[in-house]
């Protein structure tokens, strides 16, 4: 199974600011972990602060990929473009977010991209990454 992990804006500096919100491991360090977790999986990683640039990675994942985990960071809260993205390509993409977004900011509650995806994960830490490939795999 060939799973892409797309994490949006900001997140390559999670564990280096904010260790409250978001704990003190990076993303990188968190996915060699999973890597070793998931053998049986063929596991890419990308990261992009620009809202087209996760468009295009989406549209190209078309017939390379089974499934994608998504934390689109910032982008859940505003992106129609990446909802829509999400909803073309017709891959089952499992939305994550590190933070509880509903026990946040009031404008972190809704999620466009969340409702294009066929599951939403939040509030779990960097596990919650975990948790949306194992649905995946089960799916
Ligand atoms: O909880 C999540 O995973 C978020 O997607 C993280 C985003 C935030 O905009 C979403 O509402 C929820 C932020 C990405 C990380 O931003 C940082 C900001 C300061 C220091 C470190 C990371």
């Amino acid at each position: 199974m060939k799973i892409l992990i797309l994490n949006g804006p900001n997140l390559n500096l999670i564990g280096k600011r904010e260790p409250e919100i978001y704990g003190n491991q990076s993303l990188d360090e968190y996915f060699e972990v999973v890597k070793k977790r998931f053998q049986d999986c063929k596991i890419d990683t990308f990261q992009s602060n620009h809202e087209g640039v996760l468009i295009d990675k989406l549209h190209e994942a078309m017939g390379k990929y089974d499934g994608i985990v998504m934390n689109p960071g910032g982008y859940a809260h505003t992106s129609i473009a990446l909802a829509d993205a999400i909803r073309a390509i017709g891959i089952p993409v499992v939305e994550v977010h590190i933070s509880n977004i509903y026990e946040r900011e009031e404008y972190r509650h809704h999620s466009y991209t969340a409702e294009a995806a066929v599951k939403s994960i939040v509030g779990k830490g960097l596990e919650g990454y975990s948790e949306a490939i194992l649905y995946l795999i089960k799916k």
